[in-house]
């Protein structure tokens, strides 16, 4: 038995990235917040989260040391009950503060994991207690949120990444049984990347206005003797902490209806799923059931996002669910699917070519009219900061030093944010402790899908509504951890 070993910084300018990742720790650690001692129950907690490293099993002959939690990949599945309180441990038992977000839901600063917000850190070799009302009922998730910048150990990069399910208060039950899958890449390193396609998404057609500005300025950098700023890719891949072929498979009887909640825990990449022989009925995003469920022959889930969708069992075999990308598959992301009786080596075909479109769920009444629309432009400074790509809302780039909030808000108020992507690859773009609406995609209007993550494709644009009702400062941000991490957050804020 091997243990692999993380082989970052192969590349030539590892004192340059040393000095981005020391920079970026420095900020961490001047930032740390104090810890408020607010009144917290005693006694047992409900769930208690450990942070240490250890060893994550993907194959017998591929085993990564990473942190983890609990010991686990992905870490323990917590399910809690809407509008139940819950008290929480989350010990630190590494050499460096963490921050442990919990996606997805409408907690306070204080629980929320965000720095930037102003949550406090669990120092190194220190315990942290919070307590919080869960909300909104669904399927959410937790997971590390540091800035790693350059170090691929560290931040999402790494296993720190759980499942999260709100029980409802009434659960629909259209379903026989619930399985999870959170899919996850390991092994990171840097490369100098291509684009990444859009042309997965529907109505592809770029907005010329952001593609002559954005094309503008690559031509202009490489004019300039710069490379493409740097990419990050994976060598190992696996769905619930396997890879494909060496985990159990996932057994099925014919003719039962199973509910697929499924994470995309990466820290950069987007992912898809089909089924071969099968459909998918989604009937929730990021948790939140859609308006119009509908049946699609494959899945596209960016960085951080969340789908449950319903696969009714009727074409008996054993097939591999899996990526499109038959690169990512072969390196592991895939699962068995196994039918009762059914044995031989596992199928997997190709299918039809199906473009991702978030309208279909949703439905076309009058949208609400916003109190206040924010304007923002997304742009691409290639190979800026030390050959990495700096991103700019606005044309600023977040600073972990000041971390100032670029825009205020007035509470109960209805913000429209109308996002414009001047690059050419793809952002998942997340607000923290709030729902939004999508509004407007890709040139089509829509309303009723409510998520945390939309992607936004390359020279596109997206509308999306918020209710400014959960006070405090906001964070606002790609999920892609490359992006987030030179540059691509903001913060909202209100009393
Ligand atoms: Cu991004």
């Amino acid at each position: 038995m091997t243990i692999d070993r993380r082989t970052f910084l192969h590349l030539g300018a590892a004192g340059a990235l040393a000095g981005a990742a020391a920079r970026t720790a420095t900020a961490q650690m001047l930032a740390a917040p104090s810890d408020k001692a607010a009144a917290m129950p005693q006694g047992k907690a409900d769930h208690t989260i450990r942070i240490a490293n250890g060893l994550v099993e993907l194959a017998s002959d591929h085993i990564v040391s990473t942190k983890l939690y609990n010991g686990e990949f992905p870490g323990p599945l917590l399910r809690l009950k809407e509008g139940r309180p819950v008290v929480v441990d989350i010990i630190n038992d590494t050499d460096t503060p963490e921050q442990l977000h919990w996606h997805g839901q409408t907690v306070p600063v204080e629980v929320d994991g965000a720095a930037e917000e102003g949550t406090p850190y669990i120092q190194a070799h220190g315990t942290r207690r919070i307590s919080f009302t869960p909300g909104p009922a669904g399927l959410r998730f937790y997971h590390t949120h540091l800035v790693p910048g350059a170090d691929l150990t560290n931040g999402q990069y790494s296993g720190q990444v759980g499942t999260v399910y709100i029980e409802p208060k009434r659960e629909p039950g259209r379903y026989d049984r619930e399985v999870f899958l959170m899919l996850k890449e390991f092994q990171p390193t840097l490369s100098r990347g291509g684009d990444m396609v859009s042309d997965f998404l529907a109505n592809p057609a770029r907005i010329k206005s952001l593609e002559d500005s954005g094309e503008g300025a690559m031509r202009a950098s490489m004019a300039s003797g710069k490379p493409h700023g740097y990419e990050v890719g994976y060598s190992l891949f696996s769905i619930n902490g396997r890879m494909l072929g060496h985990g159990e498979p996932i057994r099925v009887k014919q003719g039962e209806r199973v509910l697929f909640h499924i994470v995309n825990g990466s820290a950069t990449e987007i992912r898809s799923l089909a089924l071969p022989g099968h459909r998918f009925e989604v009937v929730a995003l990021d948790g939140n059931p859609v308006p119009k469920p509908a049946e699609v022959p494959v899945l596209w889930l960016g960085t951080a996002e969340r789908v449950s969708a319903i696969v009714e069992m009727k074409t008996p075999g054993v097939w591999v669910m899996g990526d499109l990308a038959d690169d990512d598959r072969g390196k592991g992301m895939g699962i068995v699917i196994e039918y009762a009786g059914r044995a031989g080596k596992p199928r997997w075909v190709k299918p039809m070519p199906y473009r991702w479109d978030y309208a279909v769920f949703g439905k076309q009444d009058a949208a609400a009219n916003p109190d206040e629309t924010f304007e923002m432009i997304f742009a691409k400074n290639n190979a800026a900061l030390d050959g990495f790509n700096e991103w700019t809302i606005n044309g600023v780039a977040f600073s972990m030093e000041k971390m100032e909030p670029m825009f205020r808000l007035r509470r109960g108020k209805r913000y429209r944010l109308r996002m414009r992507n001047a690059s050419d690859d793809v952002h998942p773009i997340h607000l923290h402790r709030h729902s939004f609406e999508l509004m407007h995609i890709a040139g089509k209007g829509t309303s009723g899908i409510i998520k945390d993550v939309v992607m936004l494709g390359g020279y596109q644009e997206v509308e999306v509504d918020f209710v400014a009702d959960n006070p405090g400062r906001t964070l606002f941000h790609c999920h892609q951890q490359l992006h987030m991490d030179f540059g691509f957050m903001t913060l909202f804020d209100y009393v």
